[in-house]
């Protein structure tokens, strides 16, 4: 009785270990950038490594939690471009550009990137989190 009771136990438990390993394993993150610390993440993002001499984008969310950038116009040169969104205030954000590989992960009180090649042309820029297109967070991107 009592060494199947033991049994018993010690079956029971290796199922459960069995089933956190792989619970563990599954959850494992989606990430595409996986080699990203945990530090690196809270400050910014990626969705590509940046390139040396990009031509760089800065834009600004309204400090005060507006829905607009401060820039409603930007310009860059074509080729590698990193685009950043600075985003100081309360409320979530991101920027992407319609019709390109552009998308920053949408982040609140941080800054986050994105890198990618842009030809020549003119762009629109914009913040995906629903709402904020349509209240004027959008812009122009002028790529010479
Ligand atoms: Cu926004």
């Amino acid at each position: 009785m009592t060494t199947i009771t033991r049994i018993s136990l010690a079956a029971l438990i290796l199922i459960a270990l069995g089933v956190s390993a792989c619970g563990g394993s599954s959850s494992s993150s989606t990430s595409s950038s996986p080699a990203a610390s945990e530090a690196d993440e809270a400050m910014s993002t990626t969705t590509a490594p940046p390139v040396a001499g990009a031509s760089k984008v800065t834009l600004t969310a309204d400090p005060d939690g507006q829905l607009r950038f401060v820039e409603s116009t930007a310009t860059a040169t074509a080729g590698p471009i990193e685009l950043s969104l600075a985003n100081t205030s309360g409320v979530p954000h991101n920027v992407a550009i319609k019709d390109t590989e552009f998308e920053t992960q949408i982040e609140t009180s941080a800054t986050a990137t994105a890198n990618g090649t842009l030809k020549a042309g003119t762009y629109t820029y914009y913040c995906q989190v629903p709402g904020h297109e349509a209240a004027g967070m959008v812009g122009t991107l002028t790529v010479k």
